[in-house]
């Protein structure tokens, strides 16, 4: 375990400010921030790239904790794709949740049939040890199952959000580990995720790329997602129902930081919301080899956000 902090001190009419300087973590590669809270503490799970990679060569997930935002420790890896039986490689962009003292991670994994599903894994502390209760995939759609995301409604319902280049949702049962009834798509409507300019893709008519991250302030729900083209921007939309339909609110990030890929997380911590992303800030940093960081979200009084610009990279 290793502590290690990223102070930041400025000024503005001689009043000093200690901020977290981005990247936050400055100890490994990361990506994909999955950040939690549980317990009066910020859980941060992240993918992990390997140094000098020139592809997403992903093998492990790690943790990262704080309870001041400044100050993070260092728990190293809770668990890779070789603790999946099925798994061939791919440990990329992770979810993380508990439910009644269960703690559950939901990781996309290429099995051994070359084919990208999404796993779960199940332990009894945010440490881990997490183990796979089910030996198979959770969800086996298509090649498009990556980038999970889990949100549990005020009425107790659970929900997977997923997917690139189309965005799939499911119930999931109150097991955490199983789903009900049947996997849906969000159209992928000018309306719901605006419409993508400069590139022809019939795949891709819309902004949405990838990494959806689902939040819920005031009844309204938020989805976040990395949108396109390359290099990523990150867009959101709004809508009165999680089952939509959804609004496109236009970009939050439109900054990109080096990395080609962005991925959101949002918490609401000690009064505030923060909203984690990667870019390629640290030293030898590239698409493959991101980091980490978080800055504060802010909401105007209409509900939409104010749009935000990267500190580093
Ligand atoms: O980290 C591997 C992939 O890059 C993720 O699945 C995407 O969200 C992008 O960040």
């Amino acid at each position: 375990r290793r502590s290690f902090n990223v102070l930041f001190l400025f000024s503005v009419f001689g009043i000093s400010f200690l901020e977290a300087q981005n990247p936050i973590i400055q100890t490994a590669y990361t990506a994909d921030p999955a950040p939690m809270v549980h317990d009066g503490k910020v859980y941060l799970y992240t993918s992990h790239d390997e140094d000098n990679s020139t592809w997403f060569t992903m093998d492990d997930w790690r943790l990262y904790t704080t309870e001041d935002m400044v100050n993070w420790t260092d728990h190293g890896a809770v668990l890779e794709y070789k603790d999946f039986d099925w798994a061939l490689k791919n440990a990329w962009a992770p979810a993380a949740i508990e439910r009644h003292g269960k703690f559950y991670l939901y990781v996309p994994i290429t099995d051994r049939n070359n084919q990208n599903g999404i796993g779960v894994a199940v332990a009894n502390s945010p440490y881990g040890p997490f183990i796979d209760p089910l030996g198979k995939p959770l969800v086996s759609e298509s090649n498009a199952d990556i980038d999970p995301a889990v949100f549990i409604d005020d009425d107790g319902q659970a929900y997977m959000f997923w997917g690139n280049p189309v965005c799939y949702f499911v119930k999931l049962n109150e097991d955490m580990i199983s789903t009900e009834g049947e996997i849906k798509q969000i159209p992928h409507s000018i309306e719901a995720f605006g419409k993508r300019e400069g590139e022809n893709d019939e795949r891709r008519p819309t902004t949405y790329e990838e990494g959806p991250w689902v939040y819920k302030n005031n009844d309204r729900y938020y989805l976040f997602f990395a949108a396109g083209p390359i290099p990523e921007h990150i867009g959101y939309s709004t809508s009165k129902s999680i089952n939509g339909p959804w609004t496109y609110q236009g970009k939050l990030m439109p900054t990109e930081g080096g990395s080609f890929t962005n991925h959101p997380g949002i918490i609401d911590y000690k009064d505030k919301t923060y909203f984690f992303y990667h870019d390629a800030g640290l030293p030898g940093g590239s698409g493959f080899n991101r980091s980490v960081c978080v800055q504060e979200l802010k909401f105007n009084d209409d509900g939409t956000i104010e749009q935000m610009n990267m500190t580093s990279g």
